[in-house]
């Protein structure tokens, strides 16, 4: 069976559905603080800081392999440092140890491109190239990568991760990230709202649609162990555009959709990030490829986004 950590989330919430049809809803137990009133399936409420309550988990349900969502994002971080630093590590070696002791066969987790700081080039970021951080999230991140090759060259742990760029999705909502202007600007679109972006117009950052980072989790775990060259966090990236650019992107659909921008405290997160992704280390060890654009993600999005939005108005 698999288990899923913070299933309720914007990633959690899309990747258990989607594991639940690849491998059958009886063999996913998705786990989180509470549960989606929505879902359908196996869910176990599960607070991940308590070690003896993952363990319990692990064992009883013969757990084979993991995939820890749990964490807070870049933003909500920054409000409460300590306290993000706290969860996010406190969880992951939960994970990690729990793993370890039951014989976990394999564990995913979420890196970001939250790694990287302002001394990064900003254009084509290496795998490779030193993590700065400047946010508590992204040294929870480039922390968990070294523990996560830690528990692999120690205790031969197999896991395996990916340095997530903003996820755009409309099966769920972001919380607590700077790139949920991305996901917010869709709703207002279909529902006719002016946009006020908390970016600036020209703030180039590297996204990836929600499809396509499903899928790439999903390759990365099937991939053969001997074709993982990198134990700490695989860069993957799908497309690099604006706020500006979106906004255009968007208008080919509904011309008359405005926005404005007023820049916050976010701001200074996202210029610290890369504004484009060199991902050929995950292209050349596991086939790695995006399928979705600017210009196909916008259209699907807003396509899926108005269905929801009319089903609702009519029930
Ligand atoms: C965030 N969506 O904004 C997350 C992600 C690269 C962005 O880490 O914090």
């Amino acid at each position: 069976k698999i288990l899923i950590t913070g299933a309720s989330g914007q990633l959690g919430s899309v990747l258990t559905m989607e594991l639940q049809r690849r491998f059958g809803v009886a063999n996913i137990i998705a786990s989180d603080l509470k549960q989606n009133e929505t879902f359908i399936g196996c869910f176990e409420v599960l607070d991940v800081t308590n070690f003896e309550a993952v363990n319990t988990i692990v064992s009883k349900y013969n757990i084979i392999q993991i995939y820890h969502l749990v964490a807070i994002l870049s933003a909500n971080g920054e409000k409460h440092p300590l306290d993000a630093w706290e969860l996010n590590m406190k969880t992951f070696f939960n994970v990690l140890e729990a793993s370890r002791i039951n014989k976990v066969k394999k564990i995913f987790f979420p890196s970001s491109i939250a790694v990287y700081g302002d001394n990064a080039p900003e254009d084509n970021t290496s795998q490779d190239f030193v993590l700065s951080p400047s946010t508590v999230y992204g040294i929870s991140k480039v922390a968990g990568e070294n523990w996560a090759n830690y528990y692999f060259e120690k205790y031969g742990l197999d896991i395996r991760s990916l340095r997530y760029p903003g996820i755009i999705g409309h099966q769920s909502l972001p919380g607590g990230g700077t790139t949920d202007y991305a996901v917010d600007i869709f709703h207002k679109a279909v529902n006719n709202e002016k946009y006020e972006c908390f970016l600036s117009a020209s703030t180039t950052l590297p996204m990836i649609y929600m499809d396509d980072a499903i899928r790439a989790t999903i390759e990365l775990m099937e991939a053969p162990l001997e074709k993982i060259s990198v134990k700490t966090s695989y860069n993957i990236s799908g497309m690099s555009f604006t706020p500006e650019e979106l906004h255009k992107s968007i208008q080919k659909i509904h011309p008359e959709f405005e926005i404005i921008y007023k820049p916050d405290f976010r701001q200074n997160i996202a210029d610290s990030w890369p504004n484009s992704i060199d991902d050929s280390h995950a292209r050349n060890d596991w086939n790695w490829k995006p399928k979705y654009d600017l210009s196909s993600m916008t259209l699907d999005m807003i396509k899926n986004l108005e269905e929801k939005y009319c089903k609702i108005q009519n029930t």
